[in-house]
């Protein structure tokens, strides 16, 4: 049997933790075959990025076009896009060929504060990529970045969903883990007619590198196997629990979130 195909297009975490390396993971955690197109290559540790080299656009649109090409994507994720010029790239290729529901992670730096974006790439992932995402996945400081908003509590964080829709999505997932203060993490997912609140436990933990590609990248596995969106982010929501509940140390900083449970099943 061949199994569903989910894509990243994302950059390699030398560390393992995030990045590629978590995208691939969990798409094999949910029974689904990972492609990958790397955009950049960057150094670094638990303790933080120690620098990046972008790959060439072009390479980037030629992976793109090789995979589904010949295999075929049933769905596909953005993560660190590194720089304007592999942001239009990508969205240029997408007009081009099929890649069903098409995830954006906008990432725009490290858990550690470094950036993992060049300055102008911000207003590329908003004119270029989002009116032509399914699904955007901002964090908090994302969403600041992106709109100016800052959110502090449900209202604000509404607020943030109307505004991010407005640049062109068909849905939005404001994820409030990033939140100060509140005993639970409640996500909220909208598509301008239905406002979905998601609330799961928060856990005292360190350890949560890679934990935002782990999700986006777990929302897309559920997309490539054809579930809704709101379906495809209650499983990844449920999924990413367990993974930041199971995290572990690893280095003298932040250690990454673990799918490891997933062995348990087998
Ligand atoms: O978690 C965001 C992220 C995405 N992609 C790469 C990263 C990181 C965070 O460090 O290194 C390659």
């Amino acid at each position: 049997m061949t199994p569903r195909t989910a894509l990243t297009i994302a950059g390699s975490d030398s560390g393992g933790g995030a990045g590629i390396q978590a995208d691939l993971r969990t798409f094999f955690a949910h029974g689904v075959h990972g492609l990958v197109a790397l955009t950049a290559v960057t150094v670094q540790n638990s303790l933080g990025v120690q620098g990046f080299t972008e790959i060439p656009a072009d390479v980037v649109t030629a992976q793109i076009k090789a995979v589904a090409s010949d295999m075929g994507v049933n769905a596909a994720k953005t993560g660190m896009l590194a720089t304007a010029e592999i942001i239009r790239a990508v969205a240029k290729t997408l007009d081009e060929v099929e890649v069903g529901p098409f995830v954006v992670d906008p990432v725009a730096a490290s858990m550690t504060g470094d950036p993992l974006l060049r300055e102008d790439a911000l207003e590329a992932i908003r004119t270029e990529l989002f009116p032509r995402a399914t699904l955007i996945t901002p964090n908090l400081d994302e969403v600041r970045l992106l709109t100016g908003v800052q959110v502090v509590d449900a209202a604000s964080q509404r607020a943030a969903a109307e505004a991010l829709l407005e640049f062109g999505s068909r849905w939005v997932l404001v994820k409030g883990g990033h939140m100060q203060g509140t005993a639970e993490c409640v996500d909220l997912l909208s598509d301008g007619r239905e406002y979905l609140e998601l609330t799961g436990p928060r856990y005292e933990t360190e350890n949560t590198h890679g934990g935002g590609d782990t999700l986006a990248s777990a929302i897309t596995a559920s997309l490539a196997k054809g579930a809704s969106v709101p379906d495809a982010v209650a499983a990844g929501k449920k999924f990413i629990e367990r993974c930041v509940a199971e995290g572990y140390p690893l280095g003298a900083g932040v250690g990454p979130v673990s799918p490891f449970w997933v062995l348990d099943k087998s």
